[in-house]
């Protein structure tokens, strides 16, 4: 990526940027997050649509601040133009430098808010929530700061109600100061490279450096939203389940912020709306008989079933009775690993699945309602059970629907790339911590999240990786001991330093591709080779990760050469021969790179983007994605343990 940034110092870019501090430590220190819900206390009004956008092109990109943009309406600034919330901004104009552009841009939305939030004052608390803007951001209403935020793939808000509730009746404006500029310590690390050979560049030329193989799309990515609660009110809730045959155990923790004076009451209700169990109290124990379990996609003829816990707070708050009231979807469910198999339910579960990207045409990685259902009837039409979040925290909207129909999900922290020495100093830990942290609050209750993947190929074979992954990955146990982690490797088998500390081995390689390309012969050899390496070194269970080719859709070629759709079709074959084999031991899982094409920096092997999709960037199926249709509706057929056998791809489109 490259931009000529006119006049300005090499540190001038992002100062703002480099001096921030790190977020603060430790999970109990975090308040919660659950997601804005309506419910009879509480209330959400979306801020999608248009924004004013404005890019900061001053040589030092920090007009901006120097002119205290936030402190009127960004029109009267200078030039803004219309923007979509939630979308990435790279690709909506025809504008190259808006597409390459690395510094703030300003984002700005001025709503009207409904008289009800601002009358009961003080005892409504209205909160301002955005799902993730990319990748560092400074948010203020009415020109007061309320938040900053670390991170483009979680969510973060503020409590505005002091603001806004000050002066009813008129326009709430909302600024934001965005700024997608990667460092060595940021998640996914990156670097800003300034180019001084004067006879090759024009002054102050700099480019973004990242060792991670997608577009660093930046914008407010997923919904803005302004929701309402009392202000006491339920701040967080964790559930862990347990079950046997005939009983499940539904453990739960609330907490209540705003007063002291509380009583909670919980119950738990199934798909019919009948109370199931019921409890009181701040942490408890719900029993349920003759549970319904939460079970994959394909695995079961009804997968996906979630209760509904309802958590009813009541408070006293100067003299006033307030209600809170919060509905959770929970799904009971168990997962173990034992060092040959990943148990769901106590039943051996393969995952039959993809690797996927948030990612498409104009909107890039912009949440988008239409691209999303697409995504999951390409899924179920595929008969994948599964998928990881590579290489970053999905969208809420996307894990809700995982949630729903059964899919698993290997939930992935930003953390890819991570390669410099420098990035793996105490730094970057700490931030890696935190942003750990941050994941687990959001996804802790999702039935469909099984094991947390810490990174994806990181230099783990460097000496600081072993202290490093070491502390990552017992930091990700301590607050969630219910879950396996994992990070995902491409390392040699015999100098990985962060493997001893993971659950499961999730490995990736590209036999015949970036290895010995071209020589689909290699891969029984190579890959029979690569399992029993790392299953002789560790006796845990081992995922494929990745594998795939690049194919240039309607690219044909017999025999198969590379990039076309027929090589890339024998290379899944060849390493599908080598997994029935191993399936049988200990590999229990198989994720194909990628579910669709994706956009990528430029580069001499990237032709407008990474190419190993079995989709399309427009979803459209290439050869290979029947290949995978074919095999991935067998092995649900075999390895289906429960009644009724499953014969009908329609019988699981719910
Ligand atoms: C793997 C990376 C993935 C890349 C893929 C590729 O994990 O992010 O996109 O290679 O090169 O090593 O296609």
């Amino acid at each position: 990526m490259a931009a000529a940034a006119p006049g300005g110092s090499v540190a001038g870019l992002c100062p703002l940027l480099l001096l921030l501090p790190l977020l603060p430590g430790r999970a109990a220190a975090l308040p919660g997050m659950l997601q804005p819900r309506d419910t009879p206390s509480r209330e959400r009004k979306e801020l999608g649509g248009l924004w004013s956008f404005r890019a900061d092109l001053s040589p030092g990109r920090d007009a901006g601040f120097a002119q205290r943009w936030y402190r009127q309406p960004l029109r009267q600034t200078g030039p803004v133009i219309d923007m979509p919330v939630p979308a990435s901004f790279n690709d909506l104009t025809q504008d190259p430098s808006l597409e390459n552009y690395i510094g703030w841009v300003w984002y700005e939305k001025e709503v009207l808010l409904p008289a009800r939030w601002l009358q009961d004052s003080p005892s409504t608390r209205v909160v301002l929530r955005f799902g993730s803007a990319h990748y560092y951001s400074i948010v203020w209403v009415n020109g007061v700061q309320v938040v900053e935020h670390e991170g483009g793939h979680l969510p973060f808000e503020a409590d505005i109600s002091s603001i806004v509730q000050g002066s009813p009746g008129t326009l709430c404006r909302v600024t934001v100061a965005l700024n997608n500029t990667l460092t060595p310590h940021t998640l996914p690390p990156g670097s800003i490279q300034y180019m001084t050979d004067k006879t090759r560049y024009p002054k102050n030329y700099f480019v973004q450096n990242t060792r991670f193989d997608f577009f660093n799309y930046a914008g407010i990515h997923r919904p803005v939203v302004l929701y309402t609660t009392p202000s006491a009110y339920i701040d967080d809730i964790t559930v862990t389940t347990t079950s046997s045959e005939h009983v499940a155990m539904v453990q739960y923790e609330v907490s209540v912020v705003g007063s002291t004076a509380y009583s909670l009451s919980l119950s738990l209700r199934d798909q019919e709306g009948k109370v199931v169990a019921t409890g009181d109290g701040p942490e408890g124990e719900l029993k349920v008989l003759n549970p319904n379990l939460w079970w994959p996609y394909l695995m079961h003829e009804n997968p996906g079933y979630l209760y509904s816990l309802e958590v009813k707070m009541q408070a006293q708050v100067e003299g006033a009775l307030l209600e809170d009231v919060y509905t959770l979807p929970v799904g009971i469910r168990t997962v173990h690993v034992t060092s040959t198999q990943f148990l769901i339910n106590g039943r051996p579960f393969y995952f039959h699945g993809v690797n996927k990207h948030e990612d498409s045409d104009i909107r890039g990685k912009g949440l988008d309602w239409a691209l999303i259902m697409k995504d999951f009837n390409l899924l179920r039409w595929l008969g994948a059970n599964s998928f990881r979040t590579s290489h970053y925290p999905y969208a809420e909207e996307i894990m809700d629907l995982c949630d729903a129909y059964g899919i698993v999900v290997i939930d992935e922290c930003p953390g890819v790339g991570i390669k410099l020495p420098e990035s793996f100093g105490n730094k970057s830990l700490q931030h890696h911590l935190a942003v750990m942290e941050e994941l687990i609050r959001r996804d802790k209750n999702r039935p469909s999240v099984v094991m947390w993947s810490v990174a994806n190929e990181p230099a783990s074979e460097l000496p600081p990786a072993g202290f490093y992954f070491k502390t990552v990955i017992a930091h990700t146990k301590a607050l969630d001991p219910s879950r396996p982690v994992t990070f995902v490797t491409e390392a040699n088998y015999a100098l990985d330093r962060g493997a001893p500390y993971v659950d499961v081995i999730c490995v990736n390689s590209y036999f015949s591709w970036y290895h010995d390309p071209g020589h689909l012969e290699v891969i029984p050899l190579q890959l029979t080779a690569q399992f029993e390496n790392w299953y002789k070194t560790y006796q845990k269970p081992i995922i494929q990760s990745e594998y795939g080719a690049d194919s240039v859709p309607g690219l044909h070629s017999d025999p198969p050469l590379m990039f076309s759709e027929e090589y890339q079709k024998a290379m899944l074959k060849e390493y599908h021969a080598v997994f029935d084999k191993k399936r049988k031991e200990y590999v229990i899982g198989e994720l194909i790179w990628n579910f669709a094409d994706f956009m990528t920096n430029q580069g001499t092997t990237r032709v407008l983007g990474n190419k190993k999709g079995i989709f399309t960037r427009q979803r459209q199926p290439k050869a290979a994605a029947f290949v995978l249709r074919e095999r991935y509706w067998k092995i649900a057929n075999e390895s289906s343990c429960l009644p009724p056998v499953i014969t009908s791809h329609a019988l699981f489109l719910k």
